[in-house]
């Protein structure tokens, strides 16, 4: 009786909290764009929560840079970057997805970044160069190249052939693998417990537990690796004839467009998981590299970007650089496609 009872209340403690907290963590899908029925605190017109190594996020802090449109910023740390403070009782109040960025326009949350930055846009100050074509049919093939670099829905990896934006969190795994070096298990074991999504935090577990040097011999992970890796040559194939096309120097030709924010995050992404070279080294794609250079010759991208570096992401980007330098077996599993 004295045993069982030193056991099972620690047990019955740790259960009691277990549902006490969950039921305080509100988590459900959530509706895309400008949400009219919600209502967050806020202090400025536009309020952006966001994370330094979230793609989304970069997209809609240009967009922003590029609107002039001031902000008051709230970074929210991911598991990768400082613990899930996204799954957290604060943050799911003002998104219950548990996801990043939210966009708030006097109180009301915009979600999804490709709606985010259409938002925006739209609601650019008098004076801001406009993002959008002002002609229905370029506005339209504008949209296209915005959706064709989308990041959408809950599996993202399943859609990587239809938007190299969907590409990008599978080859994003290497780095998500290499930066799981500064996270603590218990860290990722809170996104077992409370995340909406449970594939993110065991994929977390798995590259923690499997270390950078074991994700060659992942074969689920290598899989889904090389099949975004090929997927992204053909979306980056797309892109090139597509500035032949226009003459360039933008995407639709001489005036820059949220397809352009649009793309130049997943080519960001592409810098940070190390992988850049794969897609635009020895000569290949010019048009793109020439278009690429530019982008990082913007002023919104060193606000949006290089003023938002966070020092785990930097230092995963040179682990995984060595790791690979090291390892030719690691390389060829995360660059041969
Ligand atoms: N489709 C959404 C994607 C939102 C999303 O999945 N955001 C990621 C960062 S890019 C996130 O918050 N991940 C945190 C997590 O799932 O724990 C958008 O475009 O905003």
């Amino acid at each position: 009786m004295g045993i069982a009872f030193v056991v099972l209340l620690p047990v019955a403690g740790l259960l009691g909290w277990y549902l006490w907290e969950r039921s305080h963590r509100k988590t459900h899908a959530v509706g895309a764009g400008l949400q009219t029925d919600i209502k967050v605190a806020h202090e400025a017109e536009f309020e952006l929560y966001h994370n330094a190594l979230s793609l989304c996020s970069k997209k809609t802090r240009m967009c922003l840079a590029e609107l002039g449109i001031d902000y008051v910023g709230h970074h929210i740390h991911l598991v990768e970057t400082g613990g899930y403070e996204n799954i957290g009782r604060a943050f799911l109040g003002v998104n219950p997805a548990g996801t990043v960025p939210v966009l708030v326009h006097d109180g009301h949350p915009v979600y999804e970044s490709h709606e985010q930055i259409r938002y925006a846009a739209d609601h650019a100050p008098r004076g801001a160069s406009s993002l959008v074509p002002s002609d229905l049919v370029a506005e339209a093939e504008m949209q296209r190249w915005v959706d064709k670099s989308s990041l959408g829905g809950d599996d993202p990896i399943a859609d990587a052939k239809q938007s190299a934006g969907n590409a990008v969190p599978g080859l994003t795994v290497p780095l998500f693998s290499s930066m799981m070096d500064d996270v603590p298990v218990h860290w990722i074991l809170e996104g077992v417990l409370f995340h909406r999504l449970k594939i993110r935090p065991l994929l977390f577990l798995v590259l923690k537990l499997r270390g950078l040097r074991g994700l060659s011999k992942l074969p689920p992970a290598v899989k889904a690796i090389q099949a975004c890796g090929r997927a992204m040559h053909r979306h980056l194939d797309d892109l090139e004839a597509q500035l032949c096309r226009s003459g360039g120097p933008w995407i639709l030709g001489r005036m820059f467009t949220l397809a352009d924010v649009s793309w130049a995050v997943v080519v960001e992404r592409l810098r940070e998981a190390d992988s850049l070279h794969v897609f635009l080294g020895e000569g290949r794609r010019p048009a793109v590299r020439a278009w690429w250079e530019q982008i990082q010759a913007r002023p919104s991208y060193r606000m949006a970007i290089e003023e938002h570096g966070h020092s785990t992401v930097v230092a995963g980007t040179e682990r995984l650089r060595r790791a690979k330098a090291a390892d030719p077996a690691l390389r060829s599993a995360l660059e041969d496609f």
